[in-house]
């Protein structure tokens, strides 16, 4: 069984196998300085997009079947012709590198380990390049496209160049929206450290040592790596909004381009309504990833399994796939039941790297997996894809 194989056995874990991912919380809050660590776990305005995405799995259930004989079981899974050992892999997150040493690289290389896909951001603060050699030959990277032509060429080339054969535009991030818990905190863009910042880093100074120091932040390789041709301006300069692009002005038509140009497989993230992923299909995108962004842009977007549950009542040639509050192995079959093919986790996958780097991401992963092994087992089906057969309850 997947689970089995990959839980490290020797070592001694760094999170607890026996409880669920909700934990990391906990553990996270304990390492990083108050200002990432709300980052992270926060969301835009009151974070109600956020709780409806929880909320929405919560409110689902299942009518068990009893009975069966599910000693045979398997969540693999086909996705774009390549088998994965389980139905989720790791979304995109910027900033990683601050929240865990070489935090991109450790995500990539527990991904790969693991067999599963890792999205590389486009805000990271890593060279996509590097991100490439050292973990593990991850293959899908997350664009933000900037608003300009020739920009989203050269990008393209770059990205292409790099190896990577899947390509995410997110489309849910016209403007920057108010992260109003991180504020409260003193994350803010620009970042300013002052003495509040200061102290916060002070007090946890294993992240100080093992992340600021040791891995090179505080020097001056902190940037945006991947939104341009070639690396960007300071991440923290006034230059940032410049250099982001005018995102508030693409269209579908910047997709058209982008359609035209790539020749690798093109996922649109951050689709929401019906009528957007009927668009996408026949612009002749291959996926989409229904999303809000984690609750992290428009506040009062539905829950990402809703609109999924919506989109997936459509006649959609695309592979539906969805991202969003997804803790729980029960919650990767529920969004399953609800049409996706496949789903991603945010959040639980950067803190386990905060708290244990690499070793953390692959025990976070092994734990999602046994979930998935166990409410398969107890729902009594012994594919994935079976969870066709289970009614659900909303
Ligand atoms: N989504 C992107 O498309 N690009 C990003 O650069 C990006 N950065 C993120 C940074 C952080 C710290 C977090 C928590 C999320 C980020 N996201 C980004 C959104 C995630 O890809 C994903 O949609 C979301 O986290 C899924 O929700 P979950 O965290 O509840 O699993």
């Amino acid at each position: 069984m997947y689970a089995r194989e990959v839980a490290p056995a020797a070592r001694r874990l760094a999170l607890d196998p026996e409880l669920g991912l909700g934990e990391l919380e906990h553990a996270a809050k304990r390492v990083l300085p108050a200002a990432l660590y709300h980052y992270v776990c926060g969301a835009s305005e009151d974070g109600a997009a956020h709780d409806r995405n929880m909320r929405a799995y919560a409110g689902r259930s299942f009518f068990p079947r009893v009975m069966t004989d599910v000693t045979a079981r398997t969540a693999t899974t086909t996705l774009f012709g390549v088998q994965h050992p389980v139905p989720f892999g790791i979304a995109p997150m910027g900033f990683s590198r601050l929240m865990a040493p070489d935090g991109d690289v450790a995500l990539a290389s527990a991904a790969a380990r693991a067999g599963i896909p890792f999205i590389l951001s486009g805000a990271s603060l890593t060279p996509m390049e590097d991100v490439k050699r050292r973990g593990g030959g991850t293959s899908w990277f997350q664009a933000y496209i900037p608003g300009e032509a020739h920009r989203i060429e050269a990008l393209l080339d770059r990205v292409e160049a790099a190896g990577f054969d899947t390509l995410v535009v997110t489309a849910d991030t016209a403007v920057h929206p108010k992260h109003e818990r991180a504020a409260r905190y003193g994350f803010r863009s620009p970042v300013r450290v002052g003495p509040a910042l200061a102290w916060q880093a002070i007090s946890r100074p294993a992240w100080l040592w093992r992340v600021l120091l040791k891995d090179g932040l505080a020097g001056t390789r902190l940037h945006f790596e991947n939104m341009d041709a070639k690396q960007g301006p300071p991440v923290f300069s006034r230059t940032l909004v410049r250099d982001i692009g005018r995102r508030d002005a693409l269209s579908w038509s910047h997709l058209e381009a982008v359609r035209k140009r790539w020749k690798g497989r093109l996922v649109v993230k951050g689709v929401m309504a019906a009528e957007d992923a009927v668009t996408a299909d026949a612009m002749g995108v291959d996926g989409i990833i229904v999303s809000n962004h984690g609750g992290r842009q428009l506040d009062c977007a539905a829950g990402a399994l809703d609109a999924l549950e919506r989109i997936a009542q459509r006649d959609l040639s695309l592979t539906l796939m969805v991202d969003g509050g997804i803790r729980r192995g029960a919650d990767v079959l529920k969004a399953l039941k609800a049409g996706a093919q496949f789903v991603f986790v945010g959040r639980p996958m950067l803190l386990a790297a905060a708290v244990a780097g690499e070793a953390g991401v692959s025990e976070a992963i092994a734990i999602l997996a046994r979930e998935v092994d166990i409410t398969m087992a107890l729902l009594g089906i012994t594919q994935a894809r079976d969870i066709e057969r289970i009614e659900m309850h909303a």
